[in-house]
């Protein structure tokens, strides 16, 4: 009957659940969103994708009856799937922004990551859970790599233990999920775990009355790098948004006309790179900082086409800044980024506008929160803030010869220099800064980015391998997440850049443009 195939969204508003629906949607079934608590009681199965801060979650739930709604449903057994902060609401309290209080279901406080001992946080990656009960959804997922991205979370304790369903480790043993009976709950995100996550939630919306085989009990969790598609887009000379790669930057052929180079369609390349494996997939809009992207809807419609079809995260990068328009209307940055992620992006990237933030903080000293770095990652959460920096290689002999952090470089200087310091540019590498790499990356994780994107324009292109001194530079000065980005040509480049630093993830273009190499490189082979 038409009401098997339904599925009841709890949707309170906060954020992007558009990759919830389109995984429902892509397994068959259709969607009904609960406008009313009387909606939650009368449903067949409820999800519920919790997205943005506790605090402002519960306010809306208390607010308008949902809580009470949702307590009885649950406590009447319904099937219920919560995701990630619809995991987290379950239970008694939260310290994000708090103490608040939770629905009280189950025992246990949510609690932040400890990042003092050098853990990077927010957690964003894939691991594999540790299963220890049966639950009827997780059954095949043991030894399978699941999309993480939070900074809370709940830790196992012998009030909660029977709740447990699987354990994952990161910096500490934490709940990665929990059922009883026809309650589910993950704190990773099925609907960007690719086919491991499509399978779960295929499984909870097909059994209410769960059939389960016994498990094995599993393997230590292990974090797995993530390994990056990326997609650089701009509109062509004919006015076709395609996807180009430059070399150190340079997206033109030198040939038959200076055109723009051509590799493709951004849709149907970032549906190839998930079938091949990628991890995550990232739109960066390469000319967003002279056409503004709302302008530029063809970008949206690339992310809501994509989205309906990619299940692993998606970023998208450019032109996110304040904009006054040729009417004179002016468009927030917040509301840049909010079209972003309405249409389908789960991270939006910054890339010049923060370069002039940081500035601004390292000078005068005072957050003003108006930034648009400052003011996405509060709406959002830092977890969907990146900030992409794009350095330039400045050789100097001493270290004393600049105000910035500098390195002492592996293959000196065409001087035989033996230093460098890594400039950071604007507007897509045209123009130089005054403020270096390292003094970017740690201001903006002071003022909230969740994450950074760390290209290099000397290496871009080249297949040569990253910049290691850059990069081990970078992700030992902050405690947020890296990624290594630029000149990857070989799968042994990635193995390198991951022995050699602590970057957390690996973008790459050309190679994968080029189809040198499948996305999915076997890291722990290589
Ligand atoms: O400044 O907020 O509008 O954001 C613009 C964004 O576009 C930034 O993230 C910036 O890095 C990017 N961008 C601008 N111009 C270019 C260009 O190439 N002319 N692309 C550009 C950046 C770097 C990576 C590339 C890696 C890996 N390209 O995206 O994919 O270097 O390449 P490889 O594996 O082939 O070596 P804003």
């Amino acid at each position: 009957s038409s009401q098997d195939s339904t599925v009841t969204l709890l949707d309170y508003g906060a954020g992007n659940v558009r990759s919830v629906r389109n995984a429902i949607r892509y397994l068959g079934f259709d969607i009904k969103d609960v406008q009313k608590p009387e909606d939650i009681l009368s449903a067949n199965r409820l999800v519920f994708p919790g997205v943005g801060a506790f605090a402002a979650a519960m306010e809306v739930l208390n607010q308008n009856g949902m809580a009470d709604a949702l307590c009885m449903y649950i406590e009447k057994d319904r099937p219920f799937l919560g995701i990630c902060l619809g995991l987290q609401l379950l239970f008694e309290s939260s310290e994000e922004n708090g103490p608040v209080k939770g629905l009280g279901l189950i025992p246990g406080v949510v609690g932040r990551f400890d990042s003092s001992s050098g853990l990077r946080v927010p957690h964003i990656g894939w691991n594999t859970v540790q299963i220890t009960k049966d639950s009827g959804i997780l059954d095949d997922i043991e030894g399978q790599h699941v999309y993480f991205v939070h900074s809370y979370r709940v830790l196992p304790s012998d009030a909660n233990k029977d709740w447990i369903s699987s354990t994952c480790n990161y910096g500490e043993s934490f709940i990665s999920s929990i059922t009883r009976g026809n309650i589910h709950a993950v704190q990773f995100h099925p609907e960007k775990s690719g086919d491991v996550g499509l399978s779960i939630l295929r499984k909870f919306l097909n059994t209410s009355s769960s059939k389960t085989k016994k498990l094995a009990c599993g393997k230590a969790s292990k974090l797995a790098k993530r390994v990056i598609s990326c997609l650089d887009v701009r509109t062509n000379d004919k006015g076709d948004l395609v996807v180009t790669k430059g070399d150190q930057y340079d997206v033109r052929e030198h040939r038959d006309g200076d055109e723009v180079r051509n590799l493709g369609k951004p849709v149907e390349l970032a549906g190839q790179y998930y079938k091949d494996g990628a991890d995550e997939v990232s739109f960066l809009n390469i000319t967003g900082f002279r056409d503004f992207p709302l302008g530029d809807l063809p970008m949206l419609q690339v992310l809501r086409c994509t989205s309906e079809n990619v299940f692993v995260p998606l970023t998208v990068g450019g032109g996110i800044r304040d904009f006054t328009d040729g009417s004179g209307r002016h468009y927030s940055s917040l509301e840049v980024a909010s079209e972003y992620f309405r249409s389908g992006a789960d991270k939006i990237s910054i890339g010049s506008d923060a370069v002039l933030t940081a500035e601004e903080y390292l000078r005068t000293g005072v957050k003003t929160g108006k930034s648009s770095l400052e003011q996405i990652s509060r709406v959002y959460g830092n977890q969907a803030v990146v900030v992409s920096i794009d350095p330039r290689r400045m050789y100097v002999r001493s270290p004393d010869d600049v105000e910035f952090k500098t390195v002492k470089v592996t293959t000196p200087g065409p001087f035989g220099e033996e230093y460098a310091w890594y400039q950071c540019t604007v507007s897509g590498g045209r123009e130089g800064r005054p403020i270096g790499a390292y003094e970017l990356a740690k201001a903006v994780e002071e003022l909230g980015a969740g994450e950074i994107l760390l290209n290099c324009i000397d290496c871009d292109g080249q297949g040569q391998g990253f910049d290691i001194d850059l990069i081990k530079l970078i992700s030992e000065a902050v405690t947020i997440p890296v990624i290594a980005s630029s000149g990857a040509g070989a799968v042994e480049h990635f193995s390198e850049v991951f022995k050699k630093t602590s970057a957390s993830a690996a973008l790459a273009a050309g190679i994968f443009h080029r189809k040198e190499e499948a996305v999915q490189i076997n890291l722990e082979l290589v």
